[in-house]
């Protein structure tokens, strides 16, 4: 607890730009919760190196990322928003847990398993320990909830197991973490094939819209958006494609399934696809033009960059002094 607030922690990495499905799915519960929670909100960073690259392009990501942050309505004043790489405690407690972690518990990810495959030529230690890194983004703050999406389930529960691990050799030192899924029909499915996950990391850039993407380019992608013969909307499986269209919809509008099936009753495909693009347009507007504003006030994001890394090096350090105290490091000479 931070005051009377339970803490809750969550990050994205800067791996490509940002998608609906990232907004949609992630960031807007983010916005939802903040005000319940004393939040922490990282740029994971450390994570994006496990891939290879390129110096130049990871630090613009990592700007924008942060910048989208709060473009998308979190507030950097109650929530601290921050690059992971400036807490320096990120790396030396995930260096205590990999102590704490054993080599087949990290062998059963399934994530580790996807990635070594899609990157075979460079499988390095660091995409092996990356759950390990994970879990003490989320123990250095005592989180007591982390959103995250399905995907990231397994990671979530080698946190619990570390930290209970820990907590049965040295007494309560971590909070056990719950993750928080937010509902199912926030999971955006790609526009050019409805049976994989809208990513940011597709090579078809038809298959995701950019949540920087101009209207004129998110009204092409939905125009294109891959859907059935059927000639009917409506919400079922046998139409993978109509059914995320509808979702995305409904995520944009908050109305129900039902009541947009019950909308768009005898209108064609084409006209429905034009109406959830400009819904989609529409709902980005505002999150664009705070990102281009912010984007220019470069000495209020430094401020803000400055001041939350401060807050959360503060909170991190007290989590890690008592960690180095419990494994029997010597005390500091001040
Ligand atoms: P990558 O392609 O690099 O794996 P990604 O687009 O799948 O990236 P992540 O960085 O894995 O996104 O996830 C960031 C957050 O966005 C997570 O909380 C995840 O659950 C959420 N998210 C990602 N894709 C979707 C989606 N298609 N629908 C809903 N939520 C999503
Ligand atoms: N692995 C996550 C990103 C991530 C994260 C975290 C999420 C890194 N550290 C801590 C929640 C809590 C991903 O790829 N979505």
């Amino acid at each position: 607890m931070i005051g009377d607030k339970k803490i809750l922690f969550s990050g994205m990495q800067a791996t490509g730009n940002l998608t609906l499905g990232n907004y949609l799915g992630a960031l807007k519960n983010w916005v939802s919760l903040s005000d319940q929670y004393e939040c922490f909100y990282s740029v994971v960073d450390l994570h994006s190196i496990t891939v290879r690259q390129n110096p130049a392009e990871l630090r613009k990501r990592a700007r924008n990322l942060l910048t989208l942050y709060i473009a998308a309505g979190l507030d950097p004043e109650k929530n601290c928003i921050y690059y992971q790489s400036h807490v320096s405690g990120h790396a030396e407690l995930s260096w205590i847990l990999c102590c704490f972690t054993y080599m087949g518990e990290l062998n059963r990810m399934t994530q580790f398993k996807d990635k070594a495959k899609k990157h075979s030529d460079n499988i390095n230690a660091g995409l092996y320990t990356y759950p390990v890194l994970m879990a003490a983004d989320i123990l250095l703050y005592q989180a007591d909830v982390v959103p995250v999406g399905s995907d990231q389930m397994q990671h979530l529960e080698i946190t619990r197991d570390i930290a209970q691990r820990f907590n049965s050799i040295y007494g309560d030192v971590f909070t056990i973490p719950e993750a928080y899924l937010g509902k199912s029909g926030a999971r955006i499915m790609s526009l050019q094939d409805p049976s994989k996950k809208m990513s940011k990391s597709d090579e078809n850039v038809n298959a995701s819209v950019y949540l920087l993407d101009d209207r004129d380019t998110i009204l092409r992608k939905f125009k294109r958006a891959v859907t059935d013969s059927m000639a009917s909307i409506s919400y079922n499986e046998e139409q993978p494609g109509i059914r995320n269209l509808l979702d995305i919809y409904c995520a944009c509008t908050q109305k129900t399934p039902e009541e947009a099936v019950k909308e768009f009753d005898q209108k064609g495909y084409g006209e429905f696809k034009m109406a959830v693009g400009e819904t989609v347009a529409d709902t980005l507007a505002p999150v664009q033009k705070r990102f281009e504003e912010l984007s220019k006030d470069k000495e209020y994001l430094d401020k803000i960059i400055k001041e939350n890394a401060e807050k959360a090096g503060y909170y991190a350090g007290k989590t890690l002094r008592k960690v180095q105290k419990k494994v029997g490091f010597p005390e500091r000479i001040r």
